[in-house]
């Protein structure tokens, strides 16, 4: 029983989620013991630093370790909660099959620890009946205990799924104040979890059953996948049609139940870009819409490509640069990044010429490597590079004025600048002249 005594915690994997979920539940009292496989992220955590750029996240952790609330280790150890927080990629085997491999391993390292009163939280985005693969696993490696679900008694333990929706660059604000679903296997083991979660959710937290929760995670980000390939293609029509898209879109947004989001290079990070696979892959027959969202959205990636191509091509004599390598503005991930796949096919096609300039890196990733492309800064890229092929919108961009700009050619797949003259005009002009 929980009572008024604060559990002891255990979160199973430290990265983007892991490490500020740890954290917020450390500020809230409880001894945390984070664990992670990786012994360079436990030393940076336990000298009180972080592995990870995310607002005020390095402040917090440094305060919670040095209270002694927040320790890492490669070790698991007895606790009263586990939350796991470890990635579940999809397998590139061009079926885009889940792999949850990473949250049994964690279960598996749980089970051997696990007692009698504890709660088992999963917190990774994971296909639907995963939590219970996760109990079946555990239940096997531990027949001394009663597992929910699977015995006519009170369990000993309870399991739950409960996954996070914070956006990135604003966790541990969202991490605080956003509702959560959380589903039970059973609603006993949904109550326990919900207890849990009020000691440092100030959201309204909803319980459900695990599955329902499993499949709303992945519905949220499906969601949002559909709706920017709907405004991707949008800007590819505009393309062919020689249109402002940026234009086209603040105008329809005038309409009162019109809300069309913003076009890009594509479709980045670790969430959107991978949770659509997980229904698609649940359900193959009915999901050709999710499907071709996904598609759409990384067919704009080799769009972007093909059409900033012509423009490096037009333009012989002068250098480029790519802005932005970021999946999204203002962060320094850059995993599944539709800017870095972009800047990247253009350094292999144009050596030298290519110049990319992001702030949040501290070097060129290793697919540059024998490029030629080099890393400069937003200054030189303004004083040096006639044509400027926007990736990310981040705030330091967006602020560039008009008078260090007029004169470029641009390509602003973000629509930063839409003071920008014949931005637009030049790259469908190109079109239609080839
Ligand atoms: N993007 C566009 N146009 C838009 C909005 C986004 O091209 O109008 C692009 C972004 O540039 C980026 C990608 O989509 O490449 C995803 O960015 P995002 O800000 O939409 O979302 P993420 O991946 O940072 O976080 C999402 C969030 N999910 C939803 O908004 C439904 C977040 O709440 C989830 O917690 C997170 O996925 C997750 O971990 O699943």
């Amino acid at each position: 029983m929980m009572g008024d005594v604060k559990p002891d915690v255990c979160v199973v994997g430290l990265g983007y989620i892991g490490l500020p979920t740890a954290a917020i539940i450390a500020r809230a009292g409880c001894k945390v013991l984070g664990l992670d496989v990786s012994q360079h992220v436990v030393d940076t955590i336990n000298r009180g630093e972080i592995h990870i750029e995310e607002v005020d996240l390095d402040g917090l952790v440094h305060g919670v370790v040095q209270r002694g609330l927040l320790r890492a280790s490669t070790e698991i150890a007895a606790s009263d909660v586990f939350v796991i927080a470890v990635p579940t990629p999809f397998e590139k085997d061009g079926h885009h099959t889940p792999d949850i491999s990473y949250v049994l391993a964690a279960a598996t390292q749980v089970a051997a620890v696990l007692k009698a009163g504890d709660t088992v939280i999963l917190e990774s985005t994971s296909p639907v009946g995963t939590t219970e693969q996760m109990r079946d696993l555990m239940a096997g490696l531990r027949p001394d205990l009663k597992f929910p679900g699977k015995t006519k008694e009170t369990p000993d333990v309870s399991i739950a799924y409960c996954p996070e929706r914070v956006l990135p660059g604003r966790i541990l604000e969202e991490l605080t104040n956003n509702d959560r679903s959380i589903g039970g296997i059973t609603p006993r083991c949904a109550r326990k979890a919900l207890a849990f979660y009020k000691r440092f959710v100030r959201g309204t937290c909803v319980t459900t059953d695990a599955r329902s929760a499993e499949m709303t995670k992945l519905v949220e980000n499906a969601y949002r996948d559909v709706n920017i390939a709907f405004a991707n293609e949008l800007s590819m029509v505009a393309d062919r049609m020689g249109l402002d898209v940026w234009e086209v879109i603040r105008l329809a947004n005038r309409h009162p139940r019109v809300n069309i989001l913003q076009p890009g290079p594509g479709v980045g990070g670790h969430c959107i870009a991978v949770d659509p696979w997980f229904i698609v892959a649940g359900a193959p027959d009915e999901t050709p819409l999710i499907r071709t969202a996904r598609n759409v959205n990384d067919g704009k990636m080799h769009h972007v490509v093909a059409k900033a191509a012509e423009l490096v091509e037009a333009h012989p004599g002068a250098k480029v640069a790519c802005l932005g390598l970021a999946f999204k503005a203002n962060i320094d991930d850059f995993r599944e990044s539709p800017a870095r796949y972009v800047a990247a096919s253009l350094a292999r096609k144009f050596g030298s010429r290519i110049n990319v300039v992001e702030p949040y890196a501290g070097q060129l990733p290793r697919e540059f490597e024998g490029t030629g492309a080099v890393q400069i800064d937003l200054d030189t890229a303004l004083e040096e590079c006639g044509v400027l092929i926007v990736l990310v919108d981040h705030d330091v961009f967006k602020v560039v004025p008009l008078a260090e700009r007029s004169g470029k050619v641009v390509y602003d797949t973000r629509g930063i600048w839409p003071d920008q003259p014949g931005a637009d005009v030049a790259a469908a002009g190109l079109r239609l002249a080839s």
